[in-house]
């Protein structure tokens, strides 16, 4: 046994399925999970030594790749004051200032710590507001694992093939209702007038990577502004990452309320929801609506984000973010083209996913066509060839500042041998 198996079978017998998240445990392509050991910038070593380039990422939140110098500087200074004082802090201050100057929409926010927080605070800030019940979110987005929002989820639970997860009352189950992304007809044809609120991944992660169509986010915009419906733009995975802005600025859509997370977090545990002043001035102790936290806005998380958004907006790293992506994407595109394997490689920005399907993936439904043995296959290759891919055909991969082009070139090379 390596080192790695050595702390799965050890995990096992104390951690449901070995992990603390189930994504994380190989189940759908097969082996055993990698333990891994440290990072630097783009690469990861696991227990055994092995080095792999990583487009992990930590499931998003590493922009600027592992250990970057100003959080590393920013955490150390923390420790010397203090790690958590349960009390209001100047550095939250600035990171919500911050927020709120970067994301126009998002004109009051509360920090929570993690999107799952974050997006269940929303759909009760947004039921709370309108006074209505019904939800309406999107087929194969992924929202977290709040119970109203964990009916037909992407991520593990489309990874797992699991069908809606026991344990979410189905009472409460019945008031979301699940339109196809990229339905327009859908759109056209909900009943808005008692829908609190759509929340939607505004690019699909979740699914494996699926960019919204042109019009579509505008229509849902429509539809929900002419019904008084909140509309929430889940940025977890895409705020700070698809533009400074995320996917808002990107495609130039407001929505009402926002949530966010990962790279506002630099790595630490972050999560935040914010929108329009009217709406946030409901949330407890401004308003009603009661939503609280313990280790929210602690100092060691603030500052995390705090350095990773200052050098977000003094490097604008987008630009080298899309060269990249768009460089991975001609090596792809090619080397599906010469291996005749149908495969489609969907990208927005330095978020990809390869799909091992014939047909376009622009919904759940066609993702879910795609040929999963190929996929896992797929992976085991990869990862042979020391390239650590997400372990899900359901999963986007993220490219982040710190992989260069000899990254990109050599994780090319791997996928020609591996298709
Ligand atoms: N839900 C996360 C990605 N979509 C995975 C979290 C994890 O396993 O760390």
């Amino acid at each position: 046994m390596n080192h790695s198996e050595e702390l799965f079978s050890r995990a096992q017998r104390v951690i449901p399925g070995g992990v603390n998240s189930p994504v994380r445990a190989f189940r759908a392509v097969g082996g055993k999970p990698l333990f891994i050991e440290r990072g630097q910038g783009s690469h990861i070593w696991d227990a055994d030594g092995r080095e792999y380039i990583d487009y992990v990422g930590s499931w998003g939140p590493l922009i600027f790749g592992h250990r970057p110098p100003e959080v590393l500087d920013a955490l150390r200074g923390v420790l010397e004051i203090g790690t958590s004082f349960g009390a209001p802090t100047a550095r939250e201050v600035e990171l919500a200032e911050m927020i709120c100057s970067i994301v126009s929409s998002v004109e009051k926010v509360r920090l929570v710590s993690s999107g799952t927080e974050a997006t269940m605070a929303a759909i009760r800030v947004a039921r709370g507001f309108t006074g209505r019940e019904r939800i309406v979110k999107f087929d194969g987005c992924y929202h977290g694992h709040g119970d109203s929002l964990l009916v037909k989820a992407g991520s593990g639970v489309a990874t797992l093939g699991l069908p809606d997860s026991p344990g979410v009352p189905a009472a409460l189950a019945q008031l979301t209702t699940v339109l196809a992304f990229n339905d327009f007809d859908a759109l056209r044809n909900e009943r808005w007038g008692d829908v609190a609120c759509a929340i939607i991944e505004p690019v699909a992660g979740n699914m494996g990577t699926v960019a919204p169509e042109p019009g579509y986010l505008e229509l849902l915009r429509e539809v929900t502004k002419a019904s008084g419906t909140i509309l929430i733009f889940d940025e977890v995975m895409t705020g700070f990452r698809l533009a400074l802005g995320g996917a808002q600025q990107k495609y130039g859509i407001r929505p009402d309320m926002t949530t966010m997370g990962k790279v506002i977090g630099g790595g630490l545990p972050v999560g935040a929801y914010g929108g329009r002043a009217d709406i946030m001035n409901q949330v407890a102790p401004a308003g009603p609506i009661y939503q609280a936290g313990t280790l929210s806005g602690n100092p060691l998380a603030v500052s995390a984000g705090l350095a990773t958004l200052k050098r977000l907006r003094n490097e604008n790293p987008f630009g080298p973010l899309e060269e990249r992506g768009a460089r991975l994407e001609t090596g792809i595109r090619q080397a599906i083209r010469s291996s005749g394997v149908a495969a489609e490689f969907n990208r927005v920005g330095s978020m990809f996913t390869l799909f091992f399907t014939g047909q376009p993936v622009r919904d759940f439904t066609t993702a879910k066509n795609c040929d999963t043995q190929r996929f896992n296959r797929f992976f085991h290759s990869m990862l042979g060839q020391g390239i650590y891919l997400p372990p899900s055909q359901f999963e986007a991969a993220f490219i982040s500042a710190a992989h260069t082009d000899a990254d990109i070139d050599r994780t090319v090379a791997a996928v020609e041998k591996a298709l």
